[in-house]
């Protein structure tokens, strides 16, 4: 009997060895470990042998099941192994590789900018507001003392969605000045705001004018404010964008909606004020329109302008952008050449 479970042993882990798939793994596991196998049907017929014998060839027939069982489980477990690894062997995947990266997103060089603009005004406390791009005739110009005919809407060349429709007609709205008006529509002073957006103008296209770009609107109303603050909060505005180095310079300009109006300039950064493309061989980039909020205007929105006065600016963001970065052509910020954007 014990030369009987030698055989049997020996010949289930010769044909275990050659077992190479789970379907041929059971078939051996029924065969030599299941209710009919002949290991099984050894165990049964002990009863049959004398006591002492029974002992010896119990005690050997449960070893060797012991030992087919903890085989069994070490194939399973190397033909679960090799499922994984050969197809990936045989495709020739090297899997200590690195990944491939997955490639992320970046704002916008504009976005940035125009992020950056807003922290600073927010840390000087304005609040940040915005207004819609399709705007009325009435806001854009009428309110803002450039009523029909006005020589003044010939700086805004307009892109208009209902012309002739007079203060009703809607157009892309040209500066983002029209925020000035909506907003004190709604608030008495003190009032203290930026509105940041999209303005748009029908323009020929250069290195420094496009025909959608981007604005940022500033207004402060109160009791006894002066172009003194005006001067004050814009040198501090381009303080901490370009640091003591850069030079501001207000010029006389004329808007209809401001009394005094001004116009901020800021030496090239990009030749150091001594002329190049970006400043048009100035020397200095045009970034913003300002000035002090013209009495008929407080008066449109019934603030009295004999108690409050306010300051008002309107600044480029592209101008900055292009300020602050060297860029010489302002058509690359929408011209979505990703090898110029990815270096942002
Ligand atoms: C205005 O739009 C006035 N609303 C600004 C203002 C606000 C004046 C409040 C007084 C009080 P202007 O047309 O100059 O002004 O435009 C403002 C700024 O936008 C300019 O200083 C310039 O930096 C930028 N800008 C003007 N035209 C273009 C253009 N075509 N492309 C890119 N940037 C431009």
């Amino acid at each position: 009997m014990l030369e009987q479970l030698k055989d049997i042993h020996r010949q289930a882990v010769e044909e275990l060895d050659g077992v190479a798939d789970a379907k041929a793994l059971e078939l051996w596991r029924v065969r030599y470990l299941g209710k009919k196998s002949s290991l099984t049907g050894a165990l049964r017929s002990l009863a049959a042998l004398p006591l002492e014998e029974r002992r010896d060839v119990g005690a050997r027939a449960n070893e060797i099941k012991r030992d087919l069982e903890s085989r069994l489980e070490e194939k399973e477990r190397f033909l679960q192994q090799s499922l994984l690894t050969s197809p990936l062997a045989s495709q020739g995947i090297d899997v200590t590789l690195p990944g491939r990266p997955i490639p992320t997103g970046r704002l916008h060089p504009i976005t940035q900018t125009l992020n950056e603009i807003c922290c600073v005004f927010r840390n000087m406390g304005f609040q940040t507001i915005e207004g819609p791009d399709v705007e009325w005739d009435y806001y854009n110009f009428e309110a803002l003392n450039i009523p029909q005919h006005h020589p003044a809407r010939d700086r805004f060349a307009t892109l208009w969605i209902d012309a002739g429709a007079g203060a009703k007609a809607r157009l892309l709205r040209t500066h983002t000045s029209p925020m000035q008006i909506r907003w004190m529509e709604r608030e008495r002073p003190p009032i203290r705001v930026i509105a940041p957006g999209r303005v748009y103008r029908y323009e020929a296209t250069d290195a420094t004018h496009e025909s959608m770009f981007c604005n940022v609107e500033g207004l402060a109303v109160d009791r006894s404010i002066t172009l003194a603050d005006l001067k004050g909060t814009l040198f501090e505005f381009c303080r901490c964008l370009f640091g003591e180095e850069r030079q501001v310079r207000f010029r006389c300009d004329y808007f209809p909606f401001v009394e005094p109006g001004v116009e901020v300039a800021i030496s090239c950064a990009a030749c150091d004020g001594a002329g190049c493309r970006v400043c048009g061989y100035s020397g200095w980039v045009e970034t913003a329109g300002a000035g002090m909020v013209h009495p008929d205007v407080l008066r449109r929105v019934d603030i009295d302008p004999q108690t409050y006065s306010g300051f008002a600016f309107g600044v480029g963001v592209e101008r900055i952008s292009m300020l602050r970065h060297g860029i010489d052509d302002i058509r690359l910020f929408y011209s979505n050449d990703l090898r110029f954007l990815r270096q942002f």
